[in-house]
């Protein structure tokens, strides 16, 4: 079977993986790739029972070819580390503005109820790590898992980011009451998820910048989520909201939830933030 493993390592050691990205690849060629996928994009390890049980959490609307790359090159990768994982697709419905933050709590939500769940890793679409060594596992604290990103040069560009990829145990999650569901449009959900970490006593930790090396996806800004201008200022009072929006305040109604071969697609109305 033809993996990213194979390709860039005869002897299937993890390591540093060859990441080309190509838009072209059918959906059915990435089910042929992994055939011991369960419905709804379940795997679990064969031959051991995995400490953490991984729901990946990936916010959608309109990127259907980057979903395909994530999931061509995040199946193997995840089966190669020994995951007992499944991967779901929150799709926000609506034409209005794109809530990244909303559709991560949602994912959660649905998730839970899905199976005994430990760990959450919330992810884009966009970002694929380029090393077998980065391991897709919560920690003691919050951990931020897209530190090192070829956009920014493997650097990080200021030291309170906490976007792209980002992993919670169950118990870390719903002690920041999840994330804002107040962000509407681009930019901030990620930084005020962040100070709701430190204001909970956590800190956030990170992998190796070497090992946590990942390619983004190069990309527009999507139709459907222009930045309002407004997150500076919500920002300024997250401490304030805290307990009062996240989780506990989620308000939602899902479309539909169907099980696909890679993935559980849920479809959901989050409203329009009026
Ligand atoms: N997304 C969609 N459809 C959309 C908009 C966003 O699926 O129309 C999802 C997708 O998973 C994407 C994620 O939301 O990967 C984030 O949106 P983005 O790709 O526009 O974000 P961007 O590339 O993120 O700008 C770069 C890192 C941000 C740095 C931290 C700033 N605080």
């Amino acid at each position: 079977m033809e993996s990213i493993f194979y390709r860039t390592n005869p002897d299937c050691h993890p390591g540093p993986l060859d990441i080309k990205f190509a838009y072209n690849m059918s959906l059915l060629k990435i089910i042929s790739q992994n055939p011991n996928l369960q419905p709804g994009g379940h795997s679990r390890p064969k031959y051991c029972t995995a400490l953490q049980k991984i729901a990946i959490i990936i916010p959608f609307r309109n990127r259907e070819s980057h979903l395909r790359t994530w999931l061509y090159y995040m199946h193997p990768f995840l089966q190669q580390q020994q995951a007992d994982y499944g991967v779901y697709v929150v799709e926000q419905t609506e034409d209005t503005l794109f809530n990244r933050a909303k559709l991560m709590n949602v994912g959660y939500s649905v998730a839970i109820k899905d199976y005994n769940y430990t760990c959450f890793i919330f992810t884009d679409v966009d970002i694929i790590p380029m090393d077998g060594r980065n391991l897709f596992r919560c920690s003691d604290n919050p951990r931020h898992m897209a530190n090192s990103v070829d956009k920014f040069n493997f650097k990080l560009p200021y030291n309170d980011i906490f976007g792209g990829i980002v992993a919670f145990t169950k118990e870390q999650f719903i002690k920041v009451n999840g994330f804002s569901n107040v962000f509407w449009g681009w930019g901030g959900e990620d930084d005020e998820l962040f100070q709701r970490v430190v204001a909970m006593g956590m800190k956030v930790e990170r992998p190796d910048q070497t090992i946590a090396r990942s390619k983004m996806i190069s990309h527009k800004r999507d139709p459907g989520n222009e930045s309002t201008g407004k997150s500076f200022h919500l920002i300024k009072k997250a401490h304030e909201r805290l307990h009062k929006d996240g989780l506990n305040s989620l308000i939602y109604t899902i479309i539909s939830i169907t099980s696909h071969k890679l993935y559980t697609k849920i479809t959901v109305d989050i409203g329009n933030g009026e």
